[in-house]
């Protein structure tokens, strides 16, 4: 594609010819009640308050609504660089507490978060290991990671996406969340090794990204220290790369986008993986 393009008809004619062969793939779980939810964050509801036939006007027509109450980390969401602190200290040393004034964080806020469309390369664990799903507690490595980026690795400013084949259990909630039974997860010197790969993001299809041991519930998540206070890369969580993963596909052009919720510490996102259309047909 011409690069130097700079009509805006001519580009939009251009890049739309591209994406009409598109694949789209979703990435995200559907938010809805019941849905698993970490014990750290109130969960989702959505109740429908205005229902049809409420109020019809003079032609018949009548409009539903709902409410919708949710954490800002609950289901497929972005961790904003404000959501997690060491000694007080959020990334680049801010001061947490001088930080969040009147409710919101005047800094490191998702609403700082620009869109993620970039290239997003998938770590494919379960293939790696042959099975169909990692375990409980399952460690990720560097050592695990390097070999399942093999040949394609995230890079500067790209995001990387760590499939450990969960949501397989994601209709089962206790199991999903595993605060008893623990969950797999990628360990501190695995964040290290992503974040020394200057990705701006690090995607995972579980509720915590962090290995969670048996028994240990979802206190200490070390992976996030590294990640968002120590090296100021993005966490993705409770994504899934099922569909992905049955394409074969290892690259892909991702695409996020969170709320702009001022001063918020998080914000659902409903990411998307794009191919070229034949891909995995
Ligand atoms: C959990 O760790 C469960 O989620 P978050 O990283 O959004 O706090």
């Amino acid at each position: 594609m011409n690069t130097k393009i700079t009509d805006p008809t001519e580009w939009i004619h251009t890049v739309t010819k591209v994406l009409v062969a598109t694949r789209i793939i979703e990435l995200g779980q559907p938010l809805e009640n019941g849905m698993p939810c970490s014990p750290s964050h109130p969960g989702f509801r959505m109740a429908l308050l205005r229902r049809h036939g409420d109020r019809t006007n003079a032609m018949g027509g009548s409009g539903a609504n709902e409410l919708i109450v949710t954490g800002g980390h609950v289901g497929t969401h972005l961790d904003a660089l404000c959501h997690a602190a060491i000694g007080g200290r959020m990334h680049g040393g801010v001061d947490a507490h001088a930080a969040s004034v009147g409710g919101v964080f005047t800094e490191l806020g998702v609403d700082t978060v620009t869109p993620f469309l970039c290239r997003g390369v998938l770590a494919d664990l379960p293939k790696l290991l042959g099975v169909q799903r990692l375990e409980p507690g399952f460690g990720i490595s560097a050592v695990h990671l390097r070999a399942a980026f093999a040949d394609a690795s995230p890079g500067p400013g790209e995001v990387a996406l760590i499939r450990t084949g969960w949501p397989q259990l994601y209709h089962d909630p206790a199991a999903y969340v595993g605060h008893d039974s623990g969950v797999p997860g990628i360990t501190a010197e695995a964040a290290i090794y992503l974040a020394d790969m200057g990705v701006r993001a690090v995607c995972s299809d579980t509720i915590a990204t962090d290995q969670i041991l048996p028994g240990a519930g979802h206190s200490a998540l070390p992976a996030h220290g590294v990640l968002l206070v120590e090296r100021g890369v993005h966490i993705m969580e409770v994504l899934t790369f099922e569909d992905l993963a049955a394409t074969g596909a290892r690259e892909v052009l991702y695409l996020a986008v969170p709320l702009r919720i001022t001063g918020a510490t998080g914000s659902p996102i409903r990411p998307l993986a794009l191919l070229p259309d034949h891909f995995g047909h």
